[in-house]
């Protein structure tokens, strides 16, 4: 299905974007008649821009302001990147099926009663409205949102859009300036009409496969770059989208597939897939250890992904506390302090040691005496002795110990939210500073807390309209839970 809606798009699109420059001259032409035409544009004394805001910063409005986002996303993906745009000042419409809402709300509940943290902490600063998109007042309500919005965002199954009549043809014709972005587990192929969740994304993106210790499984990783991860990719897509907009005049479709984002986060490892080609990767700690490669990149254990080795070391208490490690790298130049920390001066001079190249096949014993000055060490000495001379180190913080740092609540980076029905929680705020549109975080909304408002102040109906829009029975959960179910 997704495949088909692809073509046509392809077949859909103007000749002029389509036709390829017939000669270098043909494109030259064309790209100066472009600067020609800026010049002009600004040669009547007057810039595109307007002039420099005379307020301080950060008390200019938000970076999105004026954007109005129609957010058909669920789960984590879609709702991630929503998130972020509401951050940065969008009004995010989040449209949930009646009586049920996003799947989340009710998934991993801690508070009986109150929308889940899963919930909560994906779906910030966002506006809620209920609406069965099957019903036929429903798709009334939404065409006139469609009509009313810049950006529709989703993360269905492949086809789930298209069969609630919302094909971007549709979307397109109603809103030629819209943007339709989509989350999907996989692009166009063989796969694309799997559903997918983060897990599924990690191993068809190559992070599995590469994560993990020589002698063990594939190993998936805590961090969520399938599905925050792609949500990031797809919100950089839409901005995109948008300011090409100011330009064009049209919207376009915006695909973030999780199996391409989630390669895309391990670049590192289709670069070493290619090295291995010209012999064996020495940085890995395999090297050293004499183990030999295989065909494919192995998994690396703690090594480190660039060129400057590194690996995970025990510290002071790591006998009863399972965080109580340090992420150490021995960056060639800071080779003499490392040396020097350690107890071990001599290896400064000596050819065995003094070089990158002649430390790699050592790797594994350099750790070990490494570490057994670290286990002398609680992580934060470790921390500070290192700093004091340029030491990259790394202390293995645990979620209890991010949650209570100072530093982190001071940025904004973890917030204390106020929830009516949950009480306080906490949670990750936007992790992307700027100084002009400065980022407050706002509890989630409750569901269909603003449908009346969203019907009324957003799409003009009347009161009256309301109301027979309430009694259709597109907005309420009658017999429908079963279904949802
Ligand atoms: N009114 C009426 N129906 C609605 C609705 C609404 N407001 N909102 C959703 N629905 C319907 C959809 O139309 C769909 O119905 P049909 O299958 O009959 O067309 C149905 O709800 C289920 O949607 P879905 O297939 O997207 O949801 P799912 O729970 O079965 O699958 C997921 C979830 C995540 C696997 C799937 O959506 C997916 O693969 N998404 C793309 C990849 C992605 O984002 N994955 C990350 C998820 S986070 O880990």
């Amino acid at each position: 299905m997704a495949k088909k809606v692809a073509k046509k798009s392809r077949a859909a699109r103007p000749l002029k974007a389509r036709a390829r420059p017939s000669s270098k001259k043909a494109a030259a032409r064309r790209s100066s008649a472009k600067v020609v035409g800026l010049k002009a544009a600004k040669s009547n004394g007057k810039s595109l821009l307007p002039p420099p805001s005379k307020r301080p910063f950060g008390k200019d409005g938000k970076a999105l302001d004026g954007v109005r986002i129609l957010d058909f996303t669920h789960v984590q993906s879609g709702p991630t990147c929503t998130q972020l745009l509401a951050w940065f000042g969008a009004d995010v419409i989040k449209v949930e099926r009646p009586g049920v809402g996003d799947i989340t709300r009710g998934q991993l509940v801690d508070v009986k009663g109150a929308d889940s943290l899963y919930f909560t902490m994906l779906n910030h600063n966002k506006r809620s409205i209920t609406i069965d998109s099957k019903h036929p007042e429903g798709k009334r309500v939404l065409n006139e949102l469609i009509k009313a919005c810049d950006v529709l965002v989703e993360n269905f199954a492949p086809g789930a859009l298209d069969r609630m009549g919302l094909t971007w043809e549709h979307i397109h014709k109603l809103n030629p300036r819209m943007v339709v972005a989509s989350v999907k587990g996989f692009g166009p192929g063989p796969y694309e009409d799997c559903k997918v969740y983060e897990n599924v994304a990690q191993c068809a993106g190559g992070a599995a496969s590469t994560t993990g210790f020589r002698d063990g499984p594939p190993l998936v990783t805590g961090a969520q770059i399938g599905d925050s991860g792609t949500g990031l990719h797809l919100a950089l897509g839409i901005v995109c989208a948008l300011y090409q907009r100011n330009r064009t005049g049209r919207g376009q479709k915006v695909l973030a597939a999780m199996q391409d984002g989630v390669l895309n986060l391990c670049r590192v490892k289709l670069r070493d897939q290619q090295r291995l080609k010209a012999g064996p990767l020495a940085e890995y700690s395999q090297h050293g250890e004499g183990v030999p490669f295989g065909s494919a990149v192995p998994r690396a254990g703690n090594d480190s992904g660039g060129g400057q080795p590194g690996w995970i070391l025990k510290c002071k208490g790591w006998e009863t506390d399972p965080d109580a490690y340090i992420y150490f790298i021995t960056q060639a130049p800071v080779w003499g302090a490392i040396c020097d920390v350690i107890g071990e001066p001599t290896w400064k001079t000596d050819p065995e040691y003094t070089t990158p190249k002649a430390r790699l096949p050592k790797l594994k014993q350099i750790f070990d005496r490494i570490e057994r000055w670290t286990m002398t060490r609680t992580k934060f000495e470790v921390m500070n002795i290192c700093n004091e001379v340029d030491i990259p180190v790394g202390p293995i913080l645990s979620m209890k110990e991010i949650a209570e740092e100072p530093s982190l609540r001071a940025t904004g980076t973890v917030v204390e939210v106020d929830h009516p029905v949950r009480g306080k929680y906490l949670t990750v705020g936007n992790p992307i500073k700027l100084s002009d549109s400065v980022s407050e975080v706002k509890r989630s909304p409750l569901l269909g807390e603003h449908t009346d408002e969203i019907l009324s102040k957003v799409l003009g109906f009347s009161k009256s309209e309301v109301e027979k829009i309430k009694v259709s029975g597109a907005l309420s959960a009658a017999g429908k839970e079963d279904k949802a179910a």
